[in-house]
């Protein structure tokens, strides 16, 4: 059912530096065609930074760890490939079915095939308007119980993020600000809000992670929250004005579930002209390559 690539076995075997991507951003969070070019680029960059990439789906029942060129065409092409949450995961294998993974089911199958170190884009959390939907992403539950290291611009900034900072805290999973003291806005460098906790280089965040093992609480995450770089974030005016847009879109067309992220998401592309595209794709090259360089820090340690 698990399906580790011999690439990414023979650089666990040999602790070799190796970078967990998820596979929803693909399939779900970025526009055809640009999303296959963007997922090979991705692992392109990690290999650059001399680690092994492992991109995570689920395909005809089984959990690859590390895909294949064929493989990722798939997650990025194929029609009507699922979501799939890491509660989706027992479901889709027992189908046969194939499915693109969030955040939450990544994390879970990349710790389960030894893998520390992951990058995202954006994480979830808890929706604007939760009171009324009881909206907040999986991940954060998840990222409460899986020991990995996740590197990403903050949280989605169409989420209410005081309130996923608020339940990251009460959940017990650590933040903190890669070379900046405040918290990203995965679109916008800064969120607003600030971080308690500030690493500066890949070497001291292996040593938090080191620490962790050593202290052997509760086996959660390290959230690793770096800033899209100010001069390719998305001008906050124009984010403001379109986001407001798209949660009034997403309310009247009446979306919900699983479907609220990848609309919004979807949205804002269309209506800043492929900005906010932009925006993603620099934070998660970003991302990217931070996540290869900790892998790096992680193996010699
Ligand atoms: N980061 C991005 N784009 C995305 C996502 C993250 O830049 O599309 C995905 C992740 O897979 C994350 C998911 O886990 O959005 C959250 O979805 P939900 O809010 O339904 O839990
Ligand atoms: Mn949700």
């Amino acid at each position: 059912m698990l399906v580790v690539s011999e690439e990414v076995r023979e650089a666990l075997a040999a602790r070799r530096p190796v970078v967990a991507l998820e596979s929803t951003i693909i399939a779900h969070g970025l526009p055809r065609p640009r999303n296959l070019q963007v997922a090979l680029e991705l692992e392109g960059a990690v290999r650059q930074e001399g680690a092994v990439p492992a991109t995570i789906a689920v395909l005809d029942g089984r959990a690859h760890v590390g895909l294949d060129r064929k493989q990722v065409e798939r997650v990025a092409n194929e029609d009507g490939i699922r979501k799939l949450g890491h509660r989706d995961l027992p479901l889709a294998v027992a189908a046969g079915a194939s499915g693109a993974t969030t955040v939450s089911a990544t994390a879970q199958l990349a710790s389960l095939a030894g893998l520390r170190v992951f990058a995202t884009g954006g994480l979830g959390g808890v929706h604007r308007e939760w009171t009324v939907s009881q909206d907040e992403s999986a991940d954060l539950r998840l990222l409460a119980q899986t020991r990995i290291t996740v590197v990403c611009a903050g949280v989605k900034s169409i989420l209410d993020v005081p309130a996923t900072l608020q339940r990251l805290e009460t959940l017990g999973v650590a933040v903190a600000g890669y070379r900046t003291a405040r918290f990203p806005g995965f679109y916008l460098s800064d969120s607003g809000y600030p971080v308690d906790w500030t690493l500066e280089s890949p070497g001291q965040v292996a040593e938090v992670m080191r620490a962790q093992d050593a202290l052997d609480g509760p086996e959660s995450a390290l959230i690793v929250a770096n800033p899209v770089p100010e001069e390719e974030q998305l001008e906050p005016e124009l984010h403001a004005r379109v986001l407001t847009d798209a949660l009034a879109a997403c309310r009247e067309a009446g979306i919900t579930g699983q479907a609220v992220t990848p609309f919004l998401l979807d949205h804002l592309v269309r209506h800043t002209d492929g900005a906010s595209l932009s925006a993603n794709l620099a934070a998660v090259r970003g991302n990217v390559r931070l996540a290869a360089r900790i892998a790096a820090a992680w193996a010699e340690a």
